[in-house]
This record gives structure tokens, sequence and C-alpha cells, in this order.
């Protein structure tokens, strides 16, 4: 049986649904820190769970005896950075007590990582596996952190701790909260809605990027993984894509011509991006269990809209 915490949350939403489909219903167990009335809940077993609840943590693995985890309850980076002792409280705390509940109920574990964990010193482009990961935020700090935790209780206790250093993610079912990435997100709702979108990141700011189709398969695939190829275990580099705010303006106008594309860059935002590689390499997690996309920003762009078109009222093209 599978735990996955922070359900609710971009990546747990889709998620959730995903390993439903492939190990049923009955065997993934959501939880979040709020209830919502949708699929997650109703489709599911699902617990209410603070994860700096030590105690509520054990209590919820042991009902379910479940022996995977999978840890994604954190505060993200813009949002940490506004409330950095939160966040500190949040992203380390939550994640020591998933990682004493693993060990003692001796499950699989996963959690992701983020291209956060680079800072201005690191190398910029094609930024490799194995570098220096000086991060100048409070979720950098956190993600840095919380691989080394994790390489820790490897080492230490031999407990199956795997982790992707994630890019920014871009879904089509459940909206971010609080990343500096989420400008990739919120252009294509904003797009069907009013043909025109005002990004908070300057143009020619790149970042990673990966279409959370993508970026399920990567957690599914690592998660079956044969443990003994596996070498860089908890902060594999994995992207799709890398572009900067005018590309992907450019791409939704192949399909809504009148797009219009303003600025209006948020500080904060814009710091915590430009402290972060323009592009990443993945060879090493291609090398290690074979890490693969399908989805490049032509297709992203093309899925994105054909799905939210469905969910939103259209804009005349
Ligand atoms: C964020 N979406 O913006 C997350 C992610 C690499 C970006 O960590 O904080």
């Amino acid at each position: 049986r599978v735990l996955i915490t922070g359900a609710l949350g971009q990546i747990g939403t889709e998620l959730v649904m995903k390993m439903r489909g492939i190990y049923g219903a009955d065997n993934v167990i959501a939880t979040d820190i709020r209830k919502r009335d949708d699929a997650v809940v109703l489709g599911g077993t699902f617990e209410i769970l603070d994860v700096t609840d030590k105690k509520a943590y054990f209590e919820v693995a042991r009902k379910y005896r479940v022996d995977t985890i999978i840890h994604l309850a954190a505060l993200l980076s813009a949002t940490a950075e506004t409330k950095p002792i939160l966040a500190w409280d949040l992203n380390m705390g939550g994640l020591l007590n998933a990682l004493e509940v693993a060990k003692e109920l001796e499950c699989k574990f996963f959690t992701p990582s983020s291209i956060g964990v680079f800072g201005p010193t690191t190398p910029k482009n094609n930024t490799p596996q194995d570098t220096i990961q000086r991060p100048t935020t409070m979720y950098g700090v956190n993600k840095v952190s919380g691989e080394l935790l994790c390489d820790y209780y490897f080492h230490k206790y031999g407990l199956d701790t795997r982790g992707l250093r994630f890019p920014g993610l871009i879904s089509s079912v459940a909206l971010p909260g609080g990343g500096t990435t989420d400008y990739a997100v919120e252009i294509y709702y904003e797009a069907i809605e009013n043909a025109k979108f005002s990004s908070y990141i300057a143009q020619g700011t790149y970042m990673d990027m990966m279409y959370m189709p993508d970026a399920l398969d990567a957690i599914i695939n690592l998660m079956e993984a044969d443990a003994t190829k596996l070498v860089h275990r908890n902060s594999f580099n994995v992207t799709a894509m890398s572009f900067e705010p005018n590309e992907i303006a450019s791409e939704i106008r192949q399909h809504i011509p009148k797009f219009k594309m303003e600025y209006n860059v948020d500080p904060v935002k814009q710091a915590i991006a430009e402290s972060w590689p323009d592009s990443i390499d993945a060879t090493v997690a291609k090398e290690e269990w074979g890490f693969k996309i399908a989805y490049d920003l032509k297709e992203m762009t093309e899925d994105m809209l054909l799905k939210l078109g469905g969910k939103l009222k259209q804009v005349g093209s």
C-alpha cells in the first residue's frame, strides 16, 4: 500500500489518480492537511494528516500497513521566501517525520527535490548531476538538506529512499501553489480565458520545465527501478525542456493568434528564477534508470490548450 502526503497539491492530485489506476484505489492512501470534495478524496481512501504531527503520521501509516511513502507535502519556493520559518518547520520537520515513519515501517520512500537546489555559483547551462549546490532561497536550503537527509537514511539505516530534482511542473488538472515556475501554468489558463497574460517572470529568463504526465511517469519508473542500479538515488536531475516566457507565448500564438503577452516582473520571484540554472543535464537519470520524456513545448502546449479548452470557456481564437 502507498501513502501519499500533500495529495491535494499539484503533483499529488494527479499522482493519486495515476497510482490508483495502476495499483488499485484501496492501495493508495491519499492524505493532506485539508479536505477537498473531489476525486482524490472521494475516489479512494483519504485521511486528514498534518505531516508535522509525528504521532499522527505514524498512526496513519500503521493503520493502513503501508509499504511505500510518497512524501509531497511542502511549501514551494515563492511562499517559502515569504514564510521562511514556516517553510523550514514544514519542509524539514515534515520530511524528518516521514523518514522516521518509513524507517520504522521499512517503507520504500520518495520525496521530490528540485532545480531549486542550485544557486548563482552553479554552472547555469547543462547543469551537471554532481556540481556546486549553494542555493540562496529557503526552499533551496530545504531541498539540499532534504537530499542529504534522504542519503543519510539510506547509508545509515538502509532505507530505500529515492528522489528527483524536478523542474517547473505544468499540469492541466491542478494549479500549483506558491511556486516560481507557476507562470508557465497560469499562462495557459489566461490564454484561453482572456487571450492575454501578464508575466511576473522577465522576458529572457530561462527555466527548466516538464509536463506533468512525464513527471508522473518519472516517479513511477524511478520507484520501480532496480535499486542496485541507483547511484544518485535521491536527487536525479530530470527535465523535458527549457524556455523563457516569450517562447511559451509564441507557442501559444500558434493556437491563439491574437494572444498578447505583457510583463509585470515580481522582484521576489524574478530573483529566485535568476538564481536557478537555465538548463540542467538529465543524462545520469537516463543512464541509471532509463528516464525519458514524451512532451516537448509544442506537444505540451497542444495538450494543455486542448484539456483546458474543455474546462474553460473559449475566448474567440
Ligand atoms: C517552484 N514549482 O516553483 C516549484 C519547483 C523548480 C520549481 O520547485 O517552487
